[in-house]
């Protein structure tokens, strides 16, 4: 019978330096890949969100002779996002605030929403663009990441570093669009081919028909632009 002879080959020290050395590197490698894959599905899951949200929004407008949510049923002007957002939830019945959070860098905002049924002010980190209904221009923006002033993003986005924020058109259409900038008061650009440095402007064409200025319709400027409270 062969014997079975174990081998007693053991690893050099200048082998196994090379291993750990080899592990480290792949290791330093994949934590940056892994970064962007997380960053990017939890990017799709705003876009995700935010269709819901545009799809209430249109269910709202239904029973609104088209409008959306512009004031409150007292009459009054809303003030903040998140008002708009309280208001269409309890017109429309649906109870799902977590459609309005993602995970940003505002230490505000550090909770994930309870799932009660109700928006409360740290669990809204959209915007929303008051004073248009369905007939809109499919292309202006109407909700949006969370910003620091109007049309521009602070230090808590949390896609700044990827000059990333979504966007949802009136159109039904949401989009990561791109930033001007990775810093703070970085805009969102328009489409490719037009020279929009801000799309949360209010929009002119010129003589030759090209929309200058931004995309939002003509009769909105800054001040339509609802902030999260
Ligand atoms: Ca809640």
């Amino acid at each position: 019978m062969k014997a079975i002879r174990l081998s007693n080959k053991a690893f050099s020290l200048l082998e196994l330096m090379i291993v750990i050395t080899i592990i480290a590197i792949l290791a330093s490698a994949s934590f940056p890949a892994y970064s962007l894959v997380t960053t990017r599905a939890k990017m799709m899951k705003s876009v995700s969100n935010y269709k819901q949200i545009l799809t209430t929004l249109n269910l709202y407008a239904l029973d609104w002779d088209g409008a959306f949510p512009n004031r409150d049923e007292d009459g009054n002007d809303f003030g903040n996002s998140t008002e708009v957002f309280q208001n269409l939830m309890l017109e429309t019945g649906v109870g799902a605030d977590e459609i309005f959070y993602y995970q940003t860098n505002d230490p505000q905002k550090s909770n994930p929403p309870n799932g009660d049924g109700f928006l409360d002010p740290v669990e809204n980190c959209v915007i929303y663009v008051a004073g248009m209904n369905s007939s809109a221009p499919a292309g202006a923006p109407i909700i949006a990441d969370e910003m620091q002033t109007a049309g521009s993003y602070g230090p808590f986005h949390p896609w700044l570093d990827q000059r990333k924020a979504v966007v949802g058109y009136v159109g039904g259409q949401v989009r990561p669009e791109r930033l001007t900038t990775n810093q703070p008061g970085a805009t969102v650009r328009g489409p490719k081919g037009s020279n929009i440095d801000d799309i949360f402007q209010a929009g002119q064409k010129d003589d030759e028909g090209r929309v200058t200025g931004g995309l939002l319709p003509s009769y909105l400027d800054g001040n339509s632009i609802l902030l999260p409270q």
